[in-house]
């Protein structure tokens, strides 16, 4: 029994940091804390959706055209109602709805912050077992509070974020966030319910030997992307080359195997999509706040993420984050960026 009070638990965390910032009156602790009750009712729906029937698609389209999962609902309301109970947060940007999601109420008019999520990222892997996430990214609201908020609260810069995090559903479930002051790892110890300081303060190795990339659109990448591959493949025994290419086609298991080992993640834009796959809000930003804070770097090729002037919710950017090493590197190939 002993060993279980000589973890730090995820809400023993949030009130001992809380703690570092006078004057701090609790909201975000208590915002963080219901994102915690709700990746523990997603984790036991994700653990359990082979036995009960929350498999397969829900037979709509989400805004992006994408079919929706039954899980990918599932997470999506169940996030959004976390958030409501909170009381502190007054409107929600998902991936799953095409308009932001506002909290009318007193108490969400009175709701400090604003709240972008994908709530159940990779989700194409559900029905095979392989690794998802959720993430999410969150703002304090510049429209004033006892007001319904408005888009604006959204289209802020990333390095406005207060905090931004992911879960990842995998072989074990982790919670990995920061609020600007280091990145930290909890993860999930099913046998008492609660997620535990494992990775306190995760600093992302500045080299790595991991690329990835999905190499099934090659002949669509500009060729500074095609020739940074190349170099990735060529043999130099002391830059550790040939790289590894690991690929699982779930951003937030990919990403998070590159932070703790080291390597670089590359979405780029190509000749059919020029603006890339994935969503600014709630997939790159708060990727490229937990990876700035970890000490590795995020970029659409050109300008650090954190810089880019959100335009719309759903908007999509180029994402090129890792360690600063290989970042630099991939710089130099994208310099010579030409048309395809
Ligand atoms: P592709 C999942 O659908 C996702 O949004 C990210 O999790 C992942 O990194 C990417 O798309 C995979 O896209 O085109 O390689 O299958």
């Amino acid at each position: 029994m002993t060993e279980q009070f000589n973890v730090q638990t995820l809400n023993q965390f949030i009130i001992q940091r809380q703690s570092e910032y006078p004057g701090a009156k609790g909201e975000l602790s208590r915002l963080l804390h219901h994102i915690g009750i709700a990746a523990k009712i997603i984790n036991r729906a994700v653990n359990k959706a082979g036995l009960v029937d929350i498999l397969g698609e829900q037979g709509d389209q989400n805004v992006q055209g994408e079919d929706q999962q039954k899980l990918d609902v599932f997470a999506d309301s169940h996030f959004i109602n976390a958030l409501k109970a909170s009381g502190e947060c007054c409107a929600v940007a998902s991936e799953e709805n095409e308009n932001i999601i506002l909290f009318e109420d007193e108490m969400g008019r009175n709701g400090k912050y604003v709240f972008c999520m994908d709530p159940l990222d990779g989700s194409s892997n559900i029905d095979v077992n392989v690794s998802i996430g959720s993430i999410f990214s969150i703002y304090e609201r510049i429209s004033p509070r006892g007001e319904v908020a408005k888009i604006e609260d959204f289209l802020q810069e990333g390095t406005k974020q207060v905090a931004a995090g992911y879960i990842i559903y995998g072989s074990s479930t982790m919670l990995v966030y920061t609020t600007g002051n280091g990145v930290n790892g909890f993860t999930l110890d099913p046998s008492i319910g609660e997620f535990c300081l494992s990775h306190p303060n995760i600093k992302t190795p500045k080299s790595g030997t991991i690329y990835s990339i999905n190499e099934g659109n090659y002949i669509n990448f500009h060729s500074g992307v095609k020739k940074y591959i190349k170099f990735c493949q060529e043999k130099d025994a002391k830059s550790k080359r040939p790289y590894t290419s690991r690929y699982i086609g779930s951003l937030v298991a990919d990403f998070h195997r590159n932070l703790l080992k080291g390597g670089i993640f590359i979405y780029p834009q190509t000749n059919k999509n020029s603006n890339g796959k994935l969503r600014l809000l709630y997939e790159c930003n708060p990727i490229a706040f937990i990876a700035e804070q970890a000490g590795g770097k995020a970029t659409d090729g050109k300008q650090r993420i954190l810089k880019i002037a959100p335009e719309a919710i759903h908007q999509r950017v180029p994402f090129y984050t890792g360690s600063t090493n290989m970042m630099k590197k991939a710089e130099e190939f994208l310099d010579f960026f030409d048309n395809i």
